[in-house]
């Protein structure tokens, strides 16, 4: 198996965390993207991904996954424990609507943040083989919304330990993904904001943590 990794970029970071908490960090091949070379640009990874974006995962047979999502879906299924996708019918849903949730309230408006306001993204506005004007508005509607995630964060934790009720899993992975992403924008967690800061700081022993 082939990872196409970016030690540097958070949608990647995912998917390292995801392989870390699985154990495979020692049995995947990882091939880095320097996406500040603007390699993903590359006519050899163009072959790998037509929409120019890490992660990629691409197995001995030659399937490749394309996003993160499609990364931790086979992953999940080829290496069941632990389970980071829900262990029976009612955890996989709930998993699935807190990575959603954590996906467009937290690292989303990250993105959108930052990449309309980063003056090394001129023209990058979205990841692809288009350029996209950065939007100023956007940008400042991003910080909002993140400053929104970080309460519900704070709410949420308030009830439960992690994401997704009681387990940790891979919406704790998004989540967790997303406020380090928010650092970029010098944007992090309030301190009063007790529980959100129990949970970050649980997630943030964890191993996979640092990879
Ligand atoms: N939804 C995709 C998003 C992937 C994505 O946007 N990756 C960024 C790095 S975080 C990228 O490759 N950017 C390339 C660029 O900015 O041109 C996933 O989760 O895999």
């Amino acid at each position: 198996m082939k990872f196409y990794d970016c030690a540097t970029a958070p949608s990647p970071r995912l998917v390292r965390m995801f392989i870390a908490e699985k154990g495979l960090s020692n049995s995947i091949e990882t091939i880095e993207v320097d996406l500040r070379e603007k390699e993903q640009m590359n006519d050899a990874f163009r072959a790998i991904n037509p929409f120019l974006t890490v992660p990629a995962l691409e197995t001995d047979d030659g399937a490749i996954f394309l996003t993160s999502q499609g990364c931790w879906r086979y992953l999940e299924e080829a290496h069941p424990d632990p389970a980071l996708l829900g262990r029976d019918a009612t955890e996989k849903a709930l998993v699935a609507d807190a990575v959603w949730r954590a996906e467009q309230d937290g690292f989303l408006a990250v993105g959108e943040a930052l990449r309309n306001t980063a003056k090394g993204m001129k023209d990058r506005a979205l990841t692809g083989p288009h350029n996209h004007a950065q939007i100023a508005e956007l940008g400042e509607r991003g910080k909002r919304r993140v400053g929104h995630f970080f309460e519900l964060l704070d709410t949420t934790m308030a009830e439960q330990p992690f994401m997704a009720g009681e387990n940790f899993s891979a919406a704790d992975i998004m989540a967790f993904v997303a406020v380090e992403f928010a650092g970029w924008l010098k944007l992090s967690i309030p301190e009063d904001a007790a529980h959100a800061q129990r949970w970050f700081n649980t997630v943030k022993t964890r191993p996979s943590a640092s990879v």
